[in-house]
């Protein structure tokens, strides 16, 4: 009898292989799944990821942008690989023990897929169904392989047949392929590249102040006194940017109003657009940090949409949501005071970029990012903050949040080696909608004194100072503050980010010789 050796399982190696085909069968057919429905939400790898960052807490953001920068959400994609290879593995070594226990596995990392991508902000019923497919399939896959790897009563022995388990193999590793790849493909039709590179946008009924004369300090190093798209920062939760055709879109101006407006791509164009220079910074920035930049945007003025919809009274906060179901929530008055609040189409003088938010996004001079800034806004719900909390409220950061008063020193940079003798100290300061009255810098612990301040076009951009340093060779470090137009002075005292911006003065050590 050859029944002992008839039930041996598959070596383990096979085994742990086999479970990984099958893993990977599962994602490529539910990536197919997703395309197919035309929904990049859907497919469980991007809402599992998507499930993540929405469960992370405020202080967690802060470290994660801190420590990858624009790259934390390729570092996210990488772990949960490796998350996934792993649990696949081990999936491949329980149907080892029983074939069952690895469909179970199988089965329960659909259902993780499911309940992630019907908790999206924007879910619907069928996108519950690549994760169902995909493991449907990786169940097929995981059979298939067991079975083809079970040793072959062969009459005088037992025998695996390894032609067939290469076969199988190679099989299940085709399908995980073939799927991955059409899926992403199929995903890509709603991309709207090209929609955006064939739209043009009207000229401004109300141009850009022009930029004095000296906004621009010369010194190498120096930042741009504009920060071009490629090089502004980025910060969202959107592990695919969102796909949002100009054709199809439409914001919804709605709540405590008397008439709700509903308005097209083509109606906001119609309106008088204003172009402004405008910095944007993030919350989330650090003493001396960089995510903040200067665009030239185009927009419509919001004030005037929102008093056509007629704000009722007792009403404080503007809800802004976005296509990808983000929410940010913005002061009313912060819109309503006269200040260049837009809903901006274009940036340095062409559309959006989708990454910053096309077709339309607001920009709100004055408020951190996360109060103010909603890319691919689609709905703007009038409403109290009594009612309605948005999602970095709800993860501990501030409910209002304008930006703090900030300097930084962008030359020399941090640890420079410098001759002695002149050398210019120059750097970046913004206090937007305040204006920066004064920049004070400093030599180890001597005197503060008053750096030069270039010209600004107005209150709402940074502004660029210098002085120039004596140095005396040795190791020294440098400080700055900034003083805004209220008279209030930066403070050195630290603060982290979390919940309403960083405190403290930058400074840089240098060696002179
Ligand atoms: N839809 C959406 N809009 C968003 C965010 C987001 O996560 N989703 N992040 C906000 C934050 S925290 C900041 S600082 C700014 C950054 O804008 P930028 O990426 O164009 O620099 O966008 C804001 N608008
Ligand atoms: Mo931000």
């Amino acid at each position: 009898m050859t029944d002992e050796r008839a039930t041996e399982p598959p070596r383990p190696v096979t085994a742990a292989l086999s479970g990984a085909a099958a893993g990977a069968a599962a994602l490529g057919v539910a990536e197919l799944a997703a395309g197919a429905l035309g929904r990049a939400s859907s497919s469980p790898l991007l809402a599992v990821g998507a499930g993540f960052i929405d469960l992370t807490p405020g202080w967690l953001k802060d470290f994660a942008i801190r420590r990858f920068g624009s790259d934390d959400k390729t570092v996210l994609l990488i772990g949960l690989g490796a998350g996934i290879t792993l649990a696949a593995l081990v999936i491949g070594l329980l149907s080892r023990r029983r074939l069952s226990w690895g469909l179970a596995g199988l089965g329960a990392f659909g259902a993780v897929g499911v309940v992630a991508a019907l908790t999206r902000p924007i879910a619907g019923p069928a996108d519950a169904a690549p994760s169902v497919v995909g493991a449907l399939a990786g169940m097929a896959a995981l059979t298939a392989l067991v079975r083809a790897a079970r040793p072959k009563d062969t009459g005088p022995g037992t025998e695996v047949d390894r032609r067939r388990v290469l076969l199988t193999g190679a099989g299940v590793i085709g399908v995980a392929a073939a799927g991955g790849v059409s899926g992403r493909a199929l995903l890509r039709r709603g991309d709207v590249t090209s929609v955006r590179a064939d739209l043009r946008l009207p000229r401004p009924a109300s141009p850009a102040r022009p930029v004095p004369q000296g906004a621009q300090v010369r010194a190498a190093g120096m930042t741009p006194f504009h920060t071009s798209a490629r090089d502004f920062y980025r910060v969202d939760t959107a592990l695919t940017l969102p796909q949002v055709d100009p054709r199809d879109w439409t914001l919804r101006i709605h709540g405590m109003v008397g008439r709700p407006v509903e308005l097209s791509f083509d109606d906001l164009l119609r309106e008088a657009l204003v172009e402004r220079d405008i910095t944007l910074s993030c919350v989330s920035n650090q003493v001396g940090g960089d995510l903040a930049g200067n665009a030239r945007w185009l927009g419509a003025p919001l004030a005037p949409l929102l008093r056509r919809a007629g704000i009722h009274s007792g009403a404080d906060q503007i809800l802004s949501r976005s296509a990808d179901g983000m929410t940010l929530s913005t002061p009313i008055e912060a819109i309503l005071d006269g200040r260049d609040a837009i809903l901006a189409v274009g940036m340095n003088g062409e559309p959006l970029p989708i990454a910053h938010g096309f077709p339309a996004r607001m920009v709100v001079p004055g408020l951190y990012g996360y109060v103010s800034a909603t890319k691919w806004v689609v709905d703007l719900k009038v409403t109290r903050f009594a009612t309605d909390r948005a999602y970095w409220t709800e993860r501990g950061y501030a409910e209002k949040a304008p930006i703090k008063t900030f300097s930084r020193i962008d030359v020399p940079k941090p640890l420079a080696g410098v001759k002695a003798g002149r050398v210019a100290v120059a750097g970046t300061a913004w206090a937007q909608h305040r204006g920066v009255d004064a920049v004070e810098w400093q030599v180890d612990d001597g005197p503060w004194r008053e750096a030069r301040l270039a010209p600004v076009p107005g209150l709402d951009t940074w502004r660029q100072w210098v002085a120039e340093w004596d140095a005396a060779p040795g190791s020294h470090t440098l400080r700055c503050r900034a003083t805004d137009g209220t008279g209030h002075t930066q403070p050195g005292h630290r603060a982290p980010p979390l919940p309403d911006g960083a405190t403290g003065w930058h400074s840089v050590v240098v060696t002179v010789t």
